[in-house]
């Protein structure tokens, strides 16, 4: 059966045999002679769309709505600790379930909040939601918080193609299980034969909720003991994983076969922990970083910040057997410890424990060197705007009282019942100083951000991820910023939506002002931005394309009155809200 794109290639190549005797200009696999898209194709796509397109300029507009509902409700499971614990789960699982489209369809989802005690607000990671602001799923921000009860539809286009998530971003809830991954089909920067999916990666604490953790580590950071928060029990591999400690549970497994090439999509959904992973004797070779095509390069391991993605190719070109998929977890981006792992075995060997190594060990750093599939130049500038992220005390509550909280300059901490986009669409300007707003350059402009952490004072890397764009990483290094000697990339500066911040060090980023919206900028460790790290920048009001005002209206009032309601919410904020 031939789909309509299928018919047109094959007219496509018969036209061309009548030519065939005319010499031909060389042509690459990434152009759209054969635009199957099939394992030899992967560059192509339909019509001029391909992997060379800028997606931020053009992307296609496929006139179908991908529909998708997630019911949120709250349970219990067993992680392989002493007990049951609350988890959360989507249409009954977690992670919940993929929700997949095609580059340039519309993506409608549905989301019943049926927690009992939580309200919620589901971000679309990576998503640029342009000219859709409303619909980036940020409680307190885009929109007011889902009351328990009700529901809301978030309807946006796909203007990019690769893998990212979709978590709730109401305090630590995401930890607790409501969270997915998305993905959009594409053209692809590297050959493979066939697509395995998402293979989420995340960490999970066996005996507490994140809620818990959240309040353990705000505990601790109160008292100054700021390492003090418990260790994470281990890691799940695509949602699955063995408790080191009790034995419960079972290793993820895949079967592949010789021969074969295979596309895996990576990502750290965790609430803390950076992530290494390696499939035992094969190397990865790395397609995509986030949203973004990078030219193809081949690691054996893979460092993941959270919120990251990567896409990698796997050749199946080792004798058959059973190999490790290896999840290493830190704190900090060097340590060591075992996280968590997977079975994959060839297909035709008896599946067992495998006994295999990896080739070498992880080198320890900052993320791989990279360049992005098409170059990109950034018009260089100095570094007016500086962000300085530290702990301190300040007043955020509106009972006045200071506590100690993490900042960007400022600490964030929102309302859930008064969004930044309600002030907007008013034309209220007079935003709380705890919404921590900068404005961002005028339409077109480009905005530069140097990110530093006192050397003397905080030790901690931060995966710092940004809403609206996907930012150039201009450069990163460790150490205090230094103009004259810093190391800085205007040529062909790698784009993502999410970057690492080195401990004691320095992060910048420039990204152009082409999206308006009220856009959060933020650390994605969960009690960091629980605690106040982050900021919001409001781009071009006055071309705002508001959501409808009316439905925005209802979730506003159906929250308000939810939370007004002190026999239902028995859960009051105490936190940034994000
Ligand atoms: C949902 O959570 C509430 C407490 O927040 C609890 O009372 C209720 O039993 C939970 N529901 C389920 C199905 O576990
Ligand atoms: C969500 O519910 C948990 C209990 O399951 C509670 O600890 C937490 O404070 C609630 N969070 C919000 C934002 O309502
Ligand atoms: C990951 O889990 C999902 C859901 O169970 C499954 O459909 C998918 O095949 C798994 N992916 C891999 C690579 O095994
Ligand atoms: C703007 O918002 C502030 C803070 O919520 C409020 O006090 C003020 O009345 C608002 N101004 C207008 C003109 O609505
Ligand atoms: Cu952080």
């Amino acid at each position: 059966m031939f789909s309509p794109l299928d018919l047109f290639c094959l007219i496509t190549l018969a036209s061309l045999a009548f030519v065939s005797a005319v010499p031909s200009r060389s042509r690459g696999v990434f152009e759209r002679d054969d635009c199957s898209h099939g394992p030899t194709t992967r560059g192509c796509w339909e019509d001029d769309f391909s992997i060379s397109t800028d997606f931020d300029t053009r992307f296609p507009h496929t006139g179908n709505t991908v529909s998708y509902t997630l019911d949120l409700t709250n349970g219990t499971c067993n992680r392989g600790g002493s007990g049951e614990k609350v988890c959360f789960f989507v249409n009954g699982e977690s992670p919940g379930p993929i929700i997949r489209a095609t580059w340039g369809d519309i993506l409608s989802v549905t989301v019943n909040n049926k927690l009992q005690h939580n309200a919620t607000s589901i971000h679309w990671h990576g998503i640029r939601q342009y000219n859709t602001p409303g619909e980036d799923g940020v409680n307190g921000i885009s929109s007011c918080a889902i009351a328990p009860g009700d529901s809301k539809t978030y309807t946006f286009p796909v203007t990019q193609y690769g893998t990212g998530w979709y978590h709730s971003h109401t305090s630590a809830q995401y930890g607790d299980g409501v969270l997915g991954n998305l993905v959009f089909d594409g053209p692809a920067s590297a050959n493979y034969d066939i697509d395995l999916g998402p293979y989420m990666v995340h960490e999970i604490y066996q005996d507490l909720t994140a809620f818990q953790v959240a309040a353990i580590a705000q505990q601790n950071l109160q008292e100054g003991t700021r390492s003090g928060f418990p260790t994470r029990s281990y890691i799940l591999v695509n949602g699955t994983g063995m408790s080191p400690t009790s034995g419960r549970g079972n290793y993820n497994q895949v079967t592949i076969t010789k021969g074969k090439k295979y596309r895996l999509r990576l990502l750290n959904a965790a609430i803390d922990s950076y992530i290494h992973v390696s499939l035992d004797q094969h190397a990865m070779e790395v397609i995509a970083a986030d949203f973004v095509p990078i030219k193809p390069f081949t690691t054996e391991w893979l460092l993941l910040a959270v919120g990251q993605r990567y896409d990698v190719v796997i050749d199946a070109n080792q004798s058959p057997g059973n190999y490790w998929f290896r999840v290493v977890q830190g704190g900090g981006i060097n340590a060591k410890a075992d996280g968590g792992r997977a079975i994959w075995t060839y297909e035709g060997s008896n599946s067992r424990t495998p006994s295999t190594s990896p080739r070498r060990e992880f080198s320890e750093g900052l993320e791989p060197d990279m360049s992005p599939y098409w170059k990109q130049p950034v018009p260089s500038a100095s570094f007016q705007n500086t962000l300085d992220t530290k702990i301190t005390n300040a007043v955020v509550t509106p009972d006045g009282k200071s506590m100690v909280v993490w900042v960007l300059n400022k600490p964030i901490w929102i309302d859930y019942a008064q969004p930044t986009m309600g002030y907007i669409m008013d034309g209220n300007t007079s935003y709380p100083e705890t919404y921590n707003v900068i404005d961002a350059r005028s339409g077109g402009n480009w905005n530069y951000w140097l990110i530093w952490t006192d050397p003397d004072k905080v030790s901690f890397d931060h995966p710092i991820h940004l809403h609206g764009h996907d930012f150039f990483v201009i450069g990163q290094g460790t150490g205090a910023y230094d103009e004259a000697t810093a190391k800085l990339n205007w040529e062909t500066p790698v784009r993502r939506d999410t970057a690492n911040l080195p401990a004691r060090g320095w992060l910048a980023l420039a990204f152009m002002s082409n999206n308006p919206g009220a856009w959060l900028m933020h650390c994605h460790i969960a009690w960091h931005i629980g605690q106040g790290f982050g900021m919001q920048y409001v781009e071009s009001p006055d071309q705002i394309v508001f959501p409808d005002r009316t439905e925005f209206a209802k979730t506003c009032d159906n929250y308000k009155a939810y939370a007004n309601d002190k026999s239902k919410n028995v859960y009051p904020k105490h936190d940034s809200g994000l």
